[in-house]
C-alpha cells in the first residue's frame, strides 16, 4: 500500500465528509493504494457514525474509537499501530490542513527519501493572540533544546516513512514533539514543507492557551529523557559523587585539624566546614540513590496499557 493517512479528531462531525471525498480524490487522480484511518477519541458528537457511513461507502476508510478521551497522542500511537502504507500521512480533521499536499509530501518521502517531512504554517489562520505569538515563542525553545531547525513543530500535517512510526512511541502530549522523538530514535533525514493553512470551517478548536504550557513542560521532560532518560546514573551518579567528594574532603580537613594541628581551637560545630560538610553528604546521597532508583525502575519497566478500544472498522 502506498498512503496511511491518519486523522485523529474529537467531535469533527461537520467536517468529515468533506475531508474524506477530498481525500478520496486526490488518491484516486493520483493512483495511490491507500487507506484512511480515523481515530475517534470519544467525541460526544456524531463522528462516529458519520466514520462507519464512511466506510460503508468505501472500503479504504477504517476507524477506531476510543471508549473515552485519551488525548491526540494516544490517538495518533493507535493508529500508527495499524497503519500499513509505505507513507503515513498525520492530518487534523477540521480541513484547516489540505489533502492537496499529499502527493509532494509522498514524493519528498519516497523520491528523496527524507524519512519525515513537517509540514510548516508559513502563512497562518488563527487568533494571533492565543496561537501565533505564543506558537512562535514555543518553536523557538524546541529548537534550542531539540537541534532541530523546524518551524513548526505542533503542525497536524506530517508525512513519515513506515518504519519510523513503527519505532517512536508518542504518549502523553509529545505528539508535538514526533520530530524529536523521531531523531531521537535514529532517523536523522527530517526536513520541513511549507503547507497551505486554512481558517477553521466547522466548529472550534480544542487547544488552547494551556497546551503552551503544558508544551514547554513536555520539552524539559523529553530533553531530559532523550539526555540521561535510559541512564539516570550518569547524571545523578556523577552529581552525587562530586558532593560526597566535596564533603568528604571537608570533613578529612576537619578531623585532621582537631586531631592534630589545632586541637584548642573552635568546637568543630562551631565552624562552618562542619555544615558545608553535612549537607553535601547528604544531598549527595539522595542524587545516588536518585540515580539508582532510576536504573531499577528502568530495569523493571513493562509495556503498561495506556488506552482501551471500544470499536475498531476493516482492521
Ligand atoms: N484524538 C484527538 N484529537 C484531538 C483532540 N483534540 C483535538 N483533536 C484533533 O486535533 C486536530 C487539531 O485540533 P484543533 O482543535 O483544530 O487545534 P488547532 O488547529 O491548533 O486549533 C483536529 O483534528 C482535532 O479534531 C483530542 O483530545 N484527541
Ligand atoms: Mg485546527
Amino acid at each position: 500500500m502506498d498512503i496511511s493517512v491518519v486523522i485523529p479528531l474529537l467531535n469533527e462531525d461537520e467536517s468529515l465528509n468533506e475531508l474524506h471525498d477530498w481525500i478520496a480524490k486526490v488518491m484516486q487522480s493520483n493512483r495511490y493504494s491507500y487507506e484512511i484511518l480515523f481515530i475517534d477519541d470519544g467525541s460526544t458528537d456524531n463522528s462516529w457514525k458519520v466514520i462507519e457511513n464512511l466506510s460503508e461507502k468505501n472500503e479504504s476508510v477504517k476507524g477506531i474509537r476510543f471508549q473515552k478521551n485519551y488525548g491526540k497522542s494516544q490517538a495518533l500511537n493507535a493508529g500508527f499501530k495499524e497503519v500499513k502504507g509505505n507513507v503515513v500521512i498525520t492530518m487534523d480533521a477540521d480541513l484547516q490542513d489540505s489533502p492537496d499536499e499529499i502527493p509532494e509530501l509522498y514524493d519528498l518521502i519516497i523520491k528523496d527519501g527524507f524519512d519525515l517531512i513537517s509540514g510548516w504554517k508559513k502563512k497562518r489562520y488563527d487568533s494571533k493572540i492565543r496561537k501565533n505569538i505564543p506558537s512562535k515563542l514555543f518553536n523557538a525553545a524546541a529548537r534550542k533544546t531539540s537541534g532541530l531547525k523546524l518551524h513548526d513543530f505542533n503542525c497536524g500535517l506530517k508525512a513519515y516513512k513506515n518504519e519510523v512510526v513503527k519505532n517512536v512511541d508518542v504518549n502523553g502530549e509529545m505528539h508535538r514533539y514526533i520530530p524529536v522523538l523521531a531523531k531521537n530514535a535514529g532517523f536523522n533525514n527530517i526536513g520541513e514543507k511549507v503547507v497551505i493553512h486554512q481558517a477553521r470551517k466547522y466548529g472550534v478548536t480544542k487547544f488552547g492557551i494551556e497546551r503552551f504550557i503544558n508544551g514547554f513542560l513536555d520539552l524539559i521532560t523529553i530533553w531530559f529523557l532523550s539526555k540521561f532518560g535510559k541512564r539516570p546514573m550518569h547524571l545523578f551518579g556523577l552529581l552525587g559523587t562530586i558532593m560526597m567528594f566535596i564533603g568528604f574532603l571537608f570533613a578529612f580537613y576537619l578531623g585532621i585539624d582537631k586531631l592534630f594541628l589545632n586541637p584548642e581551637g573552635r568546637l568543630i560545630t562551631q565552624r562552618p566546614q562542619f555544615y558545608i560538610s553535612l549537607v553535601t553528604m547528604m544531598i549527595g546521597t539522595q542524587f545516588f540513590l536518585a540515580g539508582f532508583l532510576g536504573e531499577i525502575i528502568l530495569r523493571s519497566k513493562s509495556d503498561t496499557k495506556r488506552y482501551s478500544i471500544s470499536n475498531k472498522i476493516n482492521l
